[in-house]
């Protein structure tokens, strides 16, 4: 199959070698050098068997010393640090959550922050036991994101948004109990756990990384994203441009890098504002020009349809055009290299969270009650900077891709209720997709997600293996780094549909969706664990049975482990291209890759060979399929 509408690898190589050329130039650092430094990697650390828990070492695990000083030995060492790993994860975004959730908390009609959603609001309200008759919609909120913060230290009980899980799912749950608790609770117990003197019992550490995973996904990760859908509004499929090339010579170009759309909605709101263009019209520019990288790239495309510059290794790149007048940044996935790197051209690093103070960066700190005059005040600078580019320096690839994104499982079912008629409630239904699953139309689906990691040719594990899934009719769902990996090259348009196997081509033709479907950010792979469950609940069987697997091949981050867990542990095998870690314990790899299988009905399979990877995926999906007979 020839992939011609697609930008090639030797393509994104070639520009990528351009803007390279650009940092000799000026002599700046660049991660590719950076990993040329750092190789060889410590083999110690590659494998998990350094323990620097405590100050009596470090204690490395080797045949001659098999014990660290404590007497720990390699499994439990191993052990402790993916739990601490998955915790760091867990922890982040579940931080990220509460963060929305103060400022839903604040939201008011006449503040900077308001609601948008107000069915989804009342949806949760109800699902929580919150009464909303009678009330204002803002006392509604304002109860919602209390409650909602209760989650995180709550004294008892389990974590409310489990009861969106199927019954069986949450009866294994409990009866492995890694049903989650406070979400913060089990980032505490995790670190307590692996403190010098507790847990060395590999298998009591894996089964807390499940429920600190659990208390991410289906916690702090789904209240950021459930939250942010009631201020922001909810995703719809809407129309934008991915790839470097989205970057305009002529305008102001702002980018908006992290992960909070609290700071990234302002800073669109504010880029729009006829007074602010008009002053980039004063300055010699055209206009202004904001465009994403990393997640926030995925929140603002898919709720506004503002362009993706490029994903987690292409945080350089949006600096390295000459073009960028300010690169602003909340929280997660930012390189400290983006200061001295910055330093090398006219553009403004502004960083704008107390969580993340990056050396060589203008620190503006943006808060909930000044937003506004903090949003203006960076979009003001960036204009303002625009006349002191080095015309010498720009240079822009011309890669840009056509996209549609912002398929939110609400838009998924209203996409197939669209073609289908089958709308029963409110919200629609997973059966027609149910109905061409079983009947081999499409033969499962595949959620990957994740980072780029330098360990693997950039984004080249992603977009080969979605081109593989698609051509055997297996649909795609992405989030994340993933996400911008496929519309960077042209796979969210959706005349890629040409490119997929007959039965995936006629049903994205039918409902006229792309055939890798972009579901948003990181925190948003709580939307495909909703999926999930949608689908296991429509059909009658258990989330493990469904022919649908995880994939991150290019994971790198804290965050991404922490996924990992609870997508094992929602019942989703999953498939990872990067090992976390672990293979220095026989004991700890056999839990994750096989021993998990007993307790959550799926586990993880790490291989680094692309070619394996997407056989295996298949064959999986294949298998799911004939245990379910169809
Ligand atoms: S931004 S965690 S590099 S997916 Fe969410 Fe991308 Fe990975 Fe960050």
């Amino acid at each position: 199959m020839s992939w011609e509408l697609l930008i090639s690898p030797e393509e994104v190589d070639k520009a990528n070698q351009e803007l390279l050329q650009t940092a000799e130039k000026v002599g700046a650092d660049t991660w590719q050098q950076r990993v040329a430094n750092q190789t060889p990697h410590c083999g110690f650390g590659e494998s998990g068997t350094c323990c620097r828990i405590c100050s009596m070492g470090p204690c490395r695990i080797s045949k001659k010393a098999p014990r660290g000083i404590c007497g720990c030995d390699i499994h439990g060492i191993v052990a402790r640090n993916y739990l601490r790993f998955t915790a760091g994860g867990s922890a982040t975004h579940s931080d990220h959550g509460r963060s929305i959730a103060h400022t839903l908390y604040n939201a008011s009609p006449d503040g900077n922050y308001k609601v948008t959603d107000s069915e989804k609001l009342l949806r949760i309200a109800k699902e929580w036991g919150i009464e909303t008759e009678n009330k204002d919609i803002y006392d509604v909120a304002h109860e919602v994101a209390l409650v909602g913060l209760n989650e995180y230290g709550k004294p008892f009980g389990n974590l409310l948004f489990t009861q969106r899980a199927p019954k069986a799912r949450q009866a294994i749950w409990e009866s492995q109990d890694i049903l989650p608790r406070a979400i913060d609770r089990e980032v505490s117990q995790a670190m307590h756990m692996t403190h010098m003197g507790c847990s060395s019992d590999p298998e009591a550490l894996v089964r807390q990384s499940l429920r600190a995973g659990l208390s991410d996904g289906w916690g702090g990760s789904m209240m950021g994203t459930e939250f942010s859908d009631i201020l922001f509004g909810t995703p719809r499929p809407i129309d934008t441009e991915a790839n470097i090339g989205v970057l305009e010579e002529d305008m102001v170009n702002i980018i908006v890098h992290g992960h909070d759309p609290s700071l990234s909605e302002m800073i669109v709101f504010y880029a729009n504002d006829p007074e602010m263009i008009a002053y980039a019209k004063e300055q010699g520019a055209k206009g202004i020009n904001i465009a994403g990288v990393c997640c926030t790239s995925n929140e603002v495309a898919m709720r506004h349809g503002i362009p993706m510059a490029g994903n987690f290794l292409a945080q350089e790149n949006v600096v390295l055009t000459g073009a960028c007048e300010a690169i602003v940044v909340d929280v997660q996935c930012i390189f400290p290299a983006l200061g001295p790197l910055s330093k090398c051209f006219h553009t403004k690093f502004i960083t704008t969270s107390p969580i993340a103070r990056i050396p060589d960066s203008d620190f503006i700190e943006f808060k909930e009650d000044t937003a506004a005059e903090n949003a203006k005040a960076i979009v003001k600078m960036a204009i303002e900077n625009f006349k002191n580019r080095k015309p010498e320096l720009v240079h822009i690839p011309k890669q840009k891709s056509k996209a549609t994104v912002g398929y939110s499982v609400e838009a998924i079912k209203k996409c197939l209720d669209g073609v289908t008629n089958s709308h029963v409630d409110e919200l629609g239904t997973m059966k027609p997709l149910v109905d061409a699953v079983k009947s081999g139309v499409i033969r499962g689906a595949v959620a990957m997600v994740g980072c780029n990691n330098p360990k693997v040719r950039q984004d080249v594990y992603h977009i080969e293996l979605m081109k593989k899934l698609l051509e055997n009719d297996i649909l795609v769902v992405v989030t994340g780094c993933s996400a911008q990996a496929a519309a960077k090259v042209g796979l969210m348009d959706k005349e890629a549909a040409k490119y997929c196997g007959e039965g995936l081509k006629r049903v994205c033709r039918l409902v006229g969706i792309p055939p890798v479907l972009h579901m948003g950010s990181c925190v948003d792979i709580s939307r495909m664990m909703v999926l999930a469950s949608d689908i296991a609940k429509d059909w009658g069987i258990e989330i493990s049975e469904i022919p649908l697997v995880g994939c991150a091949p290019e994971w790198m981050s804290e965050k991404a482990v922490s996924i990992g867990n609870y997508v094992v542990a929602t019942g989703i095998d999953t498939f990872l291209g990067v090992d976390p870690y672990t293979k220095g314990s026989e004991q700890v790899k056999g839990f994750l890759q096989s021993g998990l299988k007993r307790w959550v009905g799926a586990n993880f399979i790490v291989n680094q060979d692309l070619d394996m990877l997407s056989t295996m995926m298949i064959e999986h999906i294949e298998e799911k399929r004939e245990a379910l007979g169809i």
